[in-house]
Formats: structure tokens, sequence, C-alpha cells
């Protein structure tokens, strides 16, 4: 096989692929820093089972053009128990503990652990079957569908759910979290800058749940203080 013939399909494929990669729902565009964890994990894996696959194939071929033992196989019990430890216990090993080493940090961004500078902002978030009710304790703000949120601060998104499991998912601020009735799961969000971020619930959750869509505005802190304000007096 010619290396024309490989490389435009690989070509046609990269392209294809990267053009998912932008946009207001896309993880691989990350705007925080949970979120930036997600996707080097992403693309670290990406790249390892490329190194994998590209493996894998050249091995393939090795096996396809390669002559005949001619010493009729006295070394093949051997190979076999390399084959066993090395590709069966060693390789799934070192790769779990790769991924191990690189996602438990990238999960523990998600948690409301202390902050190392002062205090998370709290925001509680109610689930409906079909719309997110969103309040801010202390104020009397309720909205439906929008989190607003300052720019650079912790906030701890407290989660729970009215009727059924849905699931909170702004793809480019942070991972999901469920939102299960009964029950507060909490979940850390960050921005990096101001913006206008979309959210979707991640877990089916009856006819609307493709239309359970909301939308988080991020301010710099003082425009987040004035829009609070203005939002209570709006009340
Ligand atoms: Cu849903």
């Amino acid at each position: 096989m010619t290396g024309g013939r490989i490389t435009a399909p690989l070509a046609v494929f990269i392209l294809g692929s990267s053009a998912g990669c932008g946009g207001p729902y896309s993880t691989l565009d990350p705007a925080g820093p949970a979120a930036s964890a997600a996707a080097f994990l992403w693309w670290g894996m990406f790249g390892l089972f490329t190194l994998v696959l590209v493996f894998v194939v050249g091995l393939w071929l090795y096996a396809m053009r390669r002559d005949p033992d001619p010493a009729g196989g006295q070394d093949v019990g051997r190979v076999h128990r390399r084959l066993l430890v090395g590709g069966g216990l060693v390789l799934p090993m070192a790769s779990i503990l790769v991924l191990l080493a690189f996602g438990i940090p990238a999960g523990h961004m998600m948690l409301p652990l202390p902050p190392a500078e002062g205090e998370a902002l709290r925001i509680d978030v109610r689930a409906h079957q079909w719309y997110w009710e969103t309040h801010y304790p202390g104020t009397g703000v309720r909205l439906v569908d929008e989190v607003h949120m300052p720019a650079g601060v912790p906030v701890n998104v407290h989660l729970t759910s009215e009727d059924v499991i849905h699931s909170f998912w702004v793809p480019r601020l942070a991972g999901k979290l469920d939102a299960i009735p009964g029950h507060e799961n909490v979940l850390r969000l960050r921005a990096y800058s101001p913006g206008i971020y979309r959210g979707q619930c991640a877990e089916f959750c009856g006819v609307g749940h493709a239309h359970m869509q909301f939308t988080v505005h991020v301010y710099t802190p003082e425009d987040f203080e004035a829009w609070l304000e203005a939002a209570q007096h709006d009340d």
C-alpha cells in the first residue's frame, strides 16, 4: 500500500473529526480548569490509543509479510509466555496506572474541595421535567434555565431534582453530575473568563430531555455583584 493511499483518507478523517472540536457544547474547547483537565485527559488518551493502533497494525503487517520460521517453532512457547505476560498483564496495568495518574486529579477538580482562596459561591439548582430552576440562597433570586456566576471564582452548584434523575452539564466548564431526587450533589464550576456558556441535561429524563438546555452567564466579579443586586430588586 502506498503512502498516498493511506494519507488521503487519514487527512479526511482528521479534518472531519476536528470539525466537531469547537462550538458551545464542545468539551475540547475548555473554558475552565476542570474542563481543561478533562480535555487534556481526552487528548492524552487519543494520542496513546493512536500509538497502540499504529503498533498493532504494524505487528499485523509484519506477521502478514514475514517468512515462516524454518526452525519449526522451538521458541513458540517462550514467545507465547512473553506475549501473555507483556500484553496481558504489564501493558494493561501500565495503561490503567497512567490513566489513574491523570484521571484522579482531573476528577478532583470537579469536587467541592475547600478552595485555596476564600469561600466558594453557592448556587442551588433544582431540576424539573423539563427545566432547571436556579436559586441564589439568601437573596430570593430565582431563575429558570439560567445560571449567572462570576469568572475566576469557585462556584459550588448544589444539585437536586424534583422528579426523576437529570444530569447537569456545562461541557466547556466542567464534567457532568447527576441531579437526584431527595439527594444533593455538589459540582464545582469555575470559568476562566466572562462569556456565555451552554449547558444541557445529560441524563435521559423523558420526552422533553433534548430541550432541557440552559445558559450560563459568566461576568467579572464586579459585574456579577451588580447583576445580583439588580436581580434582587427585580423580584
Ligand atoms: Cu434529561
